[in-house]
């Protein structure tokens, strides 16, 4: 794929993001679309973002649980990147503001200390991680029917969106972080459920693996960044009217309405 290509195809997957609008497979296109070149237009869409003047919350873990994976037909953890922009101030969800939302229980790390390289361990992350909480992702894949191959869903920031920050803030060492209990409702009728250990084993490991591969690129996780850690169940589609509720054992609950 040729850098014509790569800053092309990012400018074209920012403007379908701040249009609403779908966006046919890149990979049915390019057929030649490899995971390196995908990382690539994720790398310059997130320098169109920063030269927008919008601000990296953290990255965040995509398809680190079987759940996520089976769902989504792509059997491999990606990162994105989370931005400013993207967290939700109040309790309402627009979705004349989005494509077709999808929500998604996580835990967000919040971190104290930088983590860097190819073999850190969970002991080294939870030793970085002033705080956990619990995190509503709204995922919008820019692609039609919500469909897409591995490289292009890279390429697609990870389907980032919005995220729904919850206000329990626990040390990580407060909780047994892989055994935490999560279920998620719609009005009032539970639709996913799980426990944290969905994600890798344990929670802590999506970072570990993030670690590995930001060092590959010469990145690193930074002191300050909030970093999700990936759906612990499936995504559930929303729609008009729909009350969204959360609850982590430990960790509370967030949440929220949808509205057109
Ligand atoms: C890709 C994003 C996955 C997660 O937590 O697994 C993700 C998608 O499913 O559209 O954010
Ligand atoms: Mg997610």
């Amino acid at each position: 794929m040729t850098v014509m290509n790569v800053k092309s195809l990012a400018i074209h997957l920012n403007q379908a993001e701040y249009e609403k609008r779908e966006v046919t497979s890149i990979q049915a296109e390019h057929p030649e679309m490899t995971v390196g070149d995908a990382y690539k237009i994720q790398e310059e869409l997130v320098g169109l973002k920063l030269q927008e003047g919008h601000r990296i919350i953290g990255p965040k873990m995509g398809l680190t649980s079987r759940a996520k994976m089976k769902q989504m037909n792509v059997e491999e953890p990606i990162y994105g990147y989370v931005f400013d922009y993207m967290v939700v101030p109040d309790k309402t969800l627009y979705l004349n503001e989005l494509i077709h939302p999808k929500v998604e229980a996580e835990i967000a790390f919040i971190l104290g200390k930088d983590i860097e390289g190819p073999n850190v361990t969970i002991e080294q992350v939870i030793e970085a991680t002033e705080y956990v909480a619990p995190a509503l992702e709204i995922i919008d894949s820019r692609y039609k029917d919500f469909k897409f191959t591995l490289p292009d869903v890279i390429a697609d920031n990870a389907s980032s969106s919005k995220v729904f920050m919850g206000s329990t803030f626990k040390r990580p060492q407060e909780l047994e972080l892989d055994l935490v209990g999560v279920t998620l409702s719609i009005n009032g009728e539970i639709k996913e459920l799980g426990a944290s250990a969905a994600v890798l084993g344990h929670p802590a490991e999506s970072l570990v693996l993030l670690a590995r591969m930001l060092s590959r690129k010469g990145l690193k996780l930074k002191a300050g960044q909030v970093i999700l850690t990936g759906g612990i169940t499936g995504a559930v589609m929303l729609s008009d009217g729909d009350v969204v509720q959360a609850k982590w054992d430990g960790l509370g609950s967030i949440e929220f309405t949808v509205k057109k």
